[in-house]
């Protein structure tokens, strides 16, 4: 531990051999998981993200507008900006090139840019040096002054010093590199992934083209699979992608840009028809998931002043007469808005470290947010109103929706164990051990039931498809029979007054709570129901990596007394092509499972539950903008993406469309 604040602080004031750098490097290939958060999926792409912060960085600081992102056949990436590049003068104290410098000190790059907001915690902002050290082979092109720098490495060490390869035209800075596939688990890009980084950055940073290029695929027309992504309004762009599947209530989001006590602040905000909040904030770019200062001052600044504008105009006393206080929620039901801050020295809290600690921030984006507002709402009293107005729905409906929170609460209480009827429990107490499986219908909840392990695997069979609560209001989605099971099979606690959907964990009774429906459509559609739901009312529970899919098999191949399970349709292929190579003296059958219920309690238990043999997905929120985007698709009015959306997505639709 204390080698590694060693390393660091030398770097600080930078005067340590080369012999410590390279150990610096050495530290980030011995314990990669505290720089980039993990050796995974998500660590794998961290390295792109972080090479291309560098050229957003660039961009900020108005040199660069441009920057191309490539995916290649061996899952290499490359980052091409068209900035002032990286320089490549010698270092005085170093003799070195400050390019070299850059790539192989940790921490560097920023000694360079004083004045742009770099981030110093969370997962981003480690420097490229990070990345070199994790990457078996990295390029680094360098066009400046009129001339093309060249430098290679290995596992983050130079194979020669920068050379200059040539004269050139062009400006900026080009970095390839290649995960070192020692370290990370994963090596596969995944090219949504990417791009869905590069969309946000994109509406995060207006007037920066950014586009992804994957080598590995071609579209229809031959040419590889590319996107660009442009946006000249920003958040305001942002908001129309984000909202683009609900009803609006205003023409125009609402927008403020501004600085305020070298705070740089953005946000647009939008009321639409829907009855879910869907705030996303950011901090130097960084999706804060679990908020923090920035975002409180947000709702403080919008709730103070939307209150004082009805008090104002007596716009509210309808719910005078009616004795329904107003509520913070109320302001914000069927609100989309993005925040993005800028802070030069964030302070990053929480289990994710994605929440903003910084205090002074809180009271400044609040200001920021009261003036702008209530200069819009004097300016703008036709829209004015109908927000108005629907706050005050909101609040009604709120009202109504506590009756129905209460009458369930009080029943749990009442029933004994509390717990639903339908729920087979596991018998062991300790939640970290203990798994909730939420299954398909009674009669694969039957068998479920006969097939687990009883000591850890607790059933609840749901019927059918359970509400979807993207169109439905908060106390419908309290009443549903289905989803009060959900919450109290769980043991969570509905939440309190003032914020309705805030989760209490502490007294979760399962640490994984596992999906399981059958391998077609209908089965996707009711796992998405439920994550949905889960997304909306429990997000903490995804957050915190509680829930997971389980993936039944699709075909039981037997040959004699042989029996192998298939998850793929090649996986089929592959199986039966080799029975077929070993000879054809033993009869080979082909079982398709169509739904869980066609399988014995055995082989669910051997394909699906045992934890010894199944596989399970583990849902994350890597991308909070892209899951609401596609849940509002999905669970929306427009039924014709949403058919496609899931006849693409559900593994195995093809076989029964
Ligand atoms: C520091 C100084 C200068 C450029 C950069 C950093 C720079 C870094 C990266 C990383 C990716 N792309 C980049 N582009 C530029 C230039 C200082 C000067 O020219 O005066």
């Amino acid at each position: 531990m204390n080698d590694l604040e060693n390393i660091k602080g030398s770097n600080a004031n930078y005067t340590a051999d080369n012999i410590q750098v390279l150990e610096g490097l050495e530290a980030v290939r011995k314990r990669p998981a505290m720089y980039i958060g993990d050796i995974s999926e998500r660590g794998l792409h961290h390295l792109v993200y972080e090479v291309v912060d560098n050229s957003i960085d660039e961009a900020l600081a108005g040199f660069c507008d441009r920057i191309e992102v490539t995916v290649y056949e061996d899952n290499s990436v490359s980052v091409l900006d068209n900035g002032r590049g990286i320089p490549t003068d010698m270092h005085e104290k170093e003799h070195r090139s400050a390019l070299e410098v850059v790539l192989t000190v940790l921490h560097a790059g920023g000694k360079f840019d004083k004045g742009s907001y770099k981030v110093s915690g969370g997962l981003h902002g480690v420097g490229v040096s990070c990345v070199n050290a994790l990457s078996k082979r990295l390029e680094v092109d360098v066009y400046r002054e009129g001339k093309h720098f060249q430098q290679e490495y290995a596992f983050g060490k130079p194979l020669y010093s920068v050379k200059e390869v040539g004269a050139s035209t062009q400006r900026g800075t080009f970095i390839k590199f290649t995960p070192d596939d020692t370290i990370f688990t994963v090596t596969k890009y995944d090219y949504s992934t990417l791009a869905a980084r590069m969309r946000e950055l994109a509406f995060l940073n207006k007037g920066i083209t950014l586009t992804i290029t994957d080598r590995r695929q071609k579209d229809d027309q031959g040419d590889f699979v590319s996107e660009t992504f442009h946006s000249e309004r920003g958040l305001i762009d942002f908001i129309r992608y984000l909202d683009d599947n609900r009803e609006r209530l205003t023409d125009e989001p609402i927008y403020i840009e501004g600085e305020k006590s070298g705070v740089p602040i953005e946000i647009a905000m939008q009321y639409n028809n829907s009855y879910t909040e869907n705030l996303h904030s950011y901090v130097n770019n960084i999706n804060t998931h679990e908020g923090g200062t920035h975002l409180s001052g947000f709702r403080r600044g919008l709730t103070r002043t939307l209150k004082k504008y009805a008090d104002d105009n007596k716009l509210l006393e309808k719910l005078d007469k009616q004795k329904i206080e107003i509520s913070g929620d109320d302001f914000r039901e069927g609100l989309t808005a993005v925040i993005s801050v800028k802070v030069a020295e964030p302070q990053f809290e929480g289990q994710t470290k994605t929440k903003l600690g910084n205090s002074e921030v809180e009271g400044i984006v609040s200001q920021m947010v009261s003036e702008a507002l209530t200069n819009y709402l004097e300016e703008h009293p036709k829209e004015a109103k109908n927000i108005v107005d629907k706050v005050a729905l909101a609040a009604q409906a709120r009202h109504a929706a506590r009756k129905a929170r209460e009458l369930v609460q009080r029943k749990n209480v009442l029933s004994g164990s509390g717990l639903p009827g339908k729920l087979a429990d596991c018998s062991d107490k300790d939640p970290s051990k203990c798994e909730l499986f939420l299954v398909e219908g009674d009669s694969a909840g039957g068998t479920a039931k006969q097939g687990r392990d009883n000591k850890t695997q607790a059933i609840l069979p749901l019927r059918g498809k359970i509400l979807n609560v993207e169109k439905a209001l908060q106390h419908r989605a309290f009443e549903s029979e289905e989803i009060k099971n959900i919450y109290t099979a769980l043991g969570v606690t509905i939440g309190t007054e003032e914020d309705s959907k805030a989760l209490n964990l502490s007294k979760l009774r399962y640490h994984k709570v596992i999906i399981m429906t059958d391998a077609d459509v209908d089965g996707a559609h009711i796992a998405t129901l439920l994550l949905t739901f889960f997304f909306r009312y429990m997000r903490e529970l995804i957050e915190n990596g509680h829930v997971y899919i389980a993936t039944p098999p699709l075909y039981l191949i037997k040959r004699g007394n042989e029996h192998q399970y298939c998850w793929s349709e090649e996986e089929r292929v592959a199986i039966l092509n080799r029975y077929q190579e070993i000879g054809k003296e033993k009869s080979v059958s082909v079982q398709r499972y169509k739904g869980l219920g066609e399988m014995n309690d055995d082989q669910l238990w051997e394909t699906t539950m045992d934890p010894k043999n199944r596989m399970l997905r583990q849902v994350s929120l890597d991308n909070a903008v892209e899951a609401d985007h596609t849940f509002s698709m999905l669970m929306g009015d427009d039924v014709g993406p949403r058919r496609e959306f899931i006849e693409r997505n559900a593994k195995f639709a093809q076989i029964d469309a």
